[in-house]
């Protein structure tokens, strides 16, 4: 990639995108493309055929969607699937009208079977029956996995997939209906500890176990994919190990200095047992994560933090 090429970020005010654009900026490329969702909506085919035609993005990193942790997965089903569809099909399909030289489609570990082996190898994918709580986001995931293999076996198209494990980091989503574990229990236990609270809710029993990636961690990985894999087929980022959620829970509760119990939810849903990604592949290319967990939620803590202090001085 030269640091002239025309690059678009599609989800550029994500997690994930917002984490791209910094890497790539870091790195001196002068030509990225970003839209926000007003103006450009990735659910219109018009639109987006329209913006393709007129940008001609050399590369693409597909990193729009609609994502939520397990609450906002189950009761939002319809969105979880028709957003994620209509976002992919359109983006990989322009992408391949306009002759992107090369896409990175972005997808989640939730596309594996809920009792695949662990950890988690590419070929399990269908290989058994997917999450409930996610399955309408997994199928979505799953079928942009299979746009990707398609263009490339039919037109030659340089579609990659990336399968990320559970990420987390700067604009994470701290909303408490919708958000992930891990920012929802940064929030949650600051709180708590703020109203020096007694004990802090945790939802399910607090056994599953989840692997968590930083975002910056994320898109280092994944510009290092744009640069050195072309295959079919999806290939995991991850960092090799996992942890329980109490387990999580108790590191956030040292970092954040909350000295309160923690109380189970049961009535919560915990969703898959284990999600942990087999990162072989990866790691054989020479790819390794760098950013240590505690380091990245306490860097996750004080972006949460000064994020906050900053929407206060804004009201
Ligand atoms: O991160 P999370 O929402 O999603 O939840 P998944 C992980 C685990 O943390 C579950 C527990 O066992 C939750 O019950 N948990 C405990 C909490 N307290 C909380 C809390 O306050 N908030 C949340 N959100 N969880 C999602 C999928 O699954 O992961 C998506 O639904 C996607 O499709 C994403 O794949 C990466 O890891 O269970």
């Amino acid at each position: 990639m030269k640091l002239s090429d025309s690059i678009y970020v599609a989800g550029h005010t994500g997690l994930v995108g917002s984490a791209i654009v910094r890497l790539l900026q870091k790195r001196g490329f002068n030509n990225i493309l970003t839209k926000t969702h007003e103006e450009l909506d990735l659910k219109d085919q018009m639109q987006v055929r329209e913006f393709f035609k007129e940008n001609s993005p050399d590369f693409v990193f597909l990193a729009a969607a609609k994502v939520g942790g397990i609450l906002a997965n189950w009761n939002n089903p319809a969105e979880f699937i028709y957003d994620n569809l209509m976002i992919s099909t359109n983006v990989i399909h322009q992408s391949y009208v306009v002759g992107v030289k090369k896409l990175l489609n972005l997808g989640s570990s939730c596309i594996y079977p809920k009792f695949a082996k662990q950890p988690m190898n590419e070929s399990s994918l269908l290989t058994g029956l997917l999450e409930p709580t996610n399955e309408p986001y997994a199928i979505a995931k799953i079928a942009s996995i299979k746009l990707c293999d398609s263009y490339r076996r039919q037109y030659g198209a340089d579609f990659i997939s990336a399968m990320p494990t559970n990420l987390y980091g700067p604009n994470d989503n701290f909303d408490l209906e919708t958000s992930h574990v891990l920012a929802a229990l940064i929030r949650k236990i600051h709180e708590a500890k703020k109203k020096s609270a007694k004990f802090v809710e945790i939802w399910g029993t607090g056994t599953p176990r989840r692997e968590f990636l930083y975002a910056d961690d994320l898109a280092d990985a994944l510009l290092f994919l744009m640069e050195n894999f072309s295959d079919a087929g999806p290939i995991n980022v991850g960092v090799g190990e996992d942890i329980s959620i109490q387990e999580l829970a108790e590191l956030i509760s040292k970092i954040v200095g909350f000295e309160g119990k923690l109380e189970f939810d049961k009535s919560k849903p915990d969703g898959t047992p284990q999600k942990l990604l087999d990162v072989t592949r990866l790691t054989e290319l020479g790819w390794i994560a760098k950013i240590a967990r505690e380091e990245g939620v306490r860097l996750t803590h004080e972006w949460h933090l000064s994020n906050q202090l900053q929407n206060r001085a804004l009201d």
